[in-house]
């Protein structure tokens, strides 16, 4: 049974272009099932991601999936959101729908604590793709969480590139703090970062293979995938957009679509230069009880096969 079979997932997420289509995918792969969708200040305010979260599970047809709101600002930081790619709603380019989902009345840290406490031990994968405010938070108020998640598969930092300064990516930058509370935890950590999802670009022949779909959804990608890739072109020179978070989700799905390698990470939080850069040590071999990993090659084809293949599953939803 492909129910038995199932990875179970909690997306913590700011959507954000790419964190829209990452919840399309987890809800389209029959491999997946995704326990609860939570929200953090990232791409826009708490309010604004949160309130697209909900919009997406719309056009998705998304019904029986806790969704929460977390936190609205980071530990220490002021709030830094991203309008120059994501725009003013932080979700840009589609015409949004008016949610039909209420949220759960938990927080998201609690509902990330209950949803990981109440199933078997190693059996719940997180998939952070936003700042790393609701995972530090939740695993300094139930500290069991770090022990009884499989793993934690995320979206961010970049062992040799940043987007946010020289050396970081925004979803570490953006709250190093709690970035350093996760990656020290002792769960097993798979960082998806730039270096990755640089790879994982939307080329004409994806935009064209998606356009083939022909069913609401995929159109709602397209939009999304025509205003990403245009901030992208303009903010960052990129010919095409990298469809980042993604990445995370298709790791779990099938972590044979990347290569890793095993390499201590650390989070810098006191450079002057180089706040909130993954710190990576490539040297020989890793440490015993090295306990992270890091994205390195993709394979383009598999990656954009397996969204082709969940948006044909989501098939034509009426909104
Ligand atoms: C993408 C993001 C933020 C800023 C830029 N310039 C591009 C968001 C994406 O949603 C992704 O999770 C991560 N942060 C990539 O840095
Ligand atoms: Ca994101």
């Amino acid at each position: 049974m492909v129910e038995a079979m199932a990875k179970k997932i909690i997306l913590d997420c700011d959507p954000g272009h790419d964190d829209a289509i990452a919840m399309l995918l987890a809800h389209g792969n029959p491999e997946i099932e995704l326990l609860a969708v939570t929200t953090v200040v990232g791409n826009q305010t708490l309010e604004k991601v949160t309130r697209n979260a909900l919009s997406v599970a719309r056009i998705a047809n998304i019904t029986g999936v806790p969704f929460a709101a977390g936190c609205h600002r980071p530990l220490i930081r002021d709030i830094e959101v991203a309008p120059d790619i994501h725009g003013d709603s932080g979700l840009d380019g589609p015409v949004l729908p008016e949610p039909v989902i209420a949220l759960d009345s938990r927080h998201a840290v609690d509902l990330i604590i209950d949803t990981i406490m109440s199933h078997e031990p190693g059996t719940v994968t997180l998939v952070p793709t936003a700042g790393l405010t609701n995972i530090a938070l939740a695993v300094r108020k139930e500290p069991r969480i770090a022990e009884r998640v499989k793993e934690v598969v995320l979206m961010g930092g970049g062992y040799h590139v940043g987007n946010w300064s020289a050396v970081a990516e925004f979803n570490i930058k953006i709250d190093p703090e709690a970035a350093h509370i996760v990656f020290n935890e002792r769960w097993p950590l798979t960082m998806v970062g730039l270096d990755l999802t640089h790879q994982a670009l939307a080329t004409p022949e994806v935009v064209e293979r998606i356009t083939k779909v022909g069913t609401k959804p995929a159109k709602f990608v397209l939009e999304l995938l025509e205003f990403f890739s245009r901030m992208y072109k303009n903010a960052q020179g990129f010919d095409y957009a990298p469809v980042h978070d993604p990445c995370a989700v298709a790791y779990v799905i099938d972590p044979s679509v990347m290569t890793v390698r095993k390499v201590p990470v650390d989070i810098e939080l006191t450079g002057t230069l180089t706040l909130g850069m993954t710190v990576a040590d490539f040297r020989a071999p890793p440490p015993a009880d090295c306990h992270t990993q890091v994205a390195v090659d993709l394979d383009h084809k598999r990656f954009w096969d397996l969204i082709v293949d969940a948006l044909e599953r989501i098939g034509d939803v009426e909104p």
